[in-house]
């Protein structure tokens, strides 16, 4: 590190990848990371345009995410969606009324045709954020989960079904004809970003889309920073979300080893350091016979600190 030009791009899906985004942005000088974003959650409801894990990062950032709830804004108010419920109308995706001017205010700026990327730029300023929030393509991506004998549009598996049914495998719709992000490839090409750190999100539903975008991982790849992967599996469990539960169902190992297969079967020759936290320290050596650096650190996230922590030690690695 060292230089005050040199950026650090994130990759990352919504809570978990916010998390570690808040810490980097803590440690970073302002205006020195870039997040680029899942948008294979994204999805219209109710005539707005919604972008689950954009939003987790906004919020985050600008420190008014409600942690408690895991999404949407802290203080919220119900009022809309009481309202639509004695119109009978559909609250199983709960929008509340402060969070509701971001998703009128992004569908209206994109029913003129500004671009998503523009409009997430304009949104992450006027909430303050010094970091830049790319999201992964401009055109629509959308998450499709496999279940045994249905295909589930994302957030209804996700909200409306609570992850309850099996998962047999994705589909990210639309991803072929994608293009990625033309911020982040500019900034990969001009070779001022000094670390890639894929944060602890969901392997299949919040990084594999990323990846997935044509170009992107080879684009990763192909850059002279050093690519560093945090285990979103920790001593078999995922901190947060349906990783664990995904794995089980296709058969995958629960472990960090489960997931470092994953990425180095798809990707291969794409991450220089596996991180996996202290209580899987027994799966380092497993592990580095694919072919990466494993590096062992406290990686759970619960306070601020432990987020500033774990960003350091991203950067010290990346440096060293
Ligand atoms: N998640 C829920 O579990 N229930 C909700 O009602 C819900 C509403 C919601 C509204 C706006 C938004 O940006 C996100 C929202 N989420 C909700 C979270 C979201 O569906 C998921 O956390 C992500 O898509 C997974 O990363």
């Amino acid at each position: 590190m060292g230089s005050a030009d040199a950026s650090v791009l994130a990759l990352s899906g919504g809570v978990g990848g916010a998390k570690l985004a808040l810490g980097l942005a803590d440690e970073l000088p302002p205006g020195n990371l870039h997040v680029m974003v899942n948008t294979g959650d994204d999805f219209r409801h109710l005539g707005l345009h919604i972008s689950p894990d954009i939003d987790t990062l906004l919020y985050t950032l600008s420190g008014n995410a409600n942690t408690t709830q895991g999404w949407g804004l802290e203080g919220e108010t119900w009022n809309a969606m009481d309202a639509l419920q004695r119109l009978e109308g559909e609250t199983w995706f709960r929008l509340g009324d402060r969070d509701l001017a971001t998703h009128l205010w992004r569908t209206d700026r994109l029913a003129q045709g500004d671009s998503l990327l523009h409009v997430t730029a304009t949104l992450a300023r006027r909430l303050g954020i010094a970091s830049h929030i790319h999201p992964m393509c401009g055109e629509a991506v959308r998450t499709t989960v496999h279940c045994a004998g249905r295909d589930l549009p994302f957030q209804q598996y996700f909200v409306k079904e609570q992850c309850a049914p099996a998962v047999t495998g994705f589909d990210f719709e639309g991803i072929a004809a994608a293009r990625p992000n033309e911020n982040v490839m500019g900034l990969l090409r001009g070779e001022a970003v000094s670390a890639i750190i894929v944060c602890p999100s969901n392997p299949y539903v919040s990084i594999d889309p990323i990846l997935q975008v044509p170009g992107v991982w080879q684009a990763l790849r192909n850059s002279r920073a050093p690519l560093l992967l945090v285990s979103p599996i920790v001593a078999g469990l995922a901190l947060k979300g349906p990783a664990a539960k995904m794995m089980a169902e296709l058969a995958v190992p629960v472990t960090a080893l489960g997931v470092a297969r994953h990425y180095c079967e798809r990707y291969p020759g794409l991450i220089d350091y596996f991180v996996i936290d202290e209580s899987d320290a027994t799966l380092a050596a497993d592990i580095a016979v694919l072919g990466v650096e494993v590096a062992v650190t406290d990686t759970v996230m619960k306070s601020r600190e432990d987020k500033q922590r774990l960003a350091r030690f991203l950067l010290a690695l990346a440096g060293s």
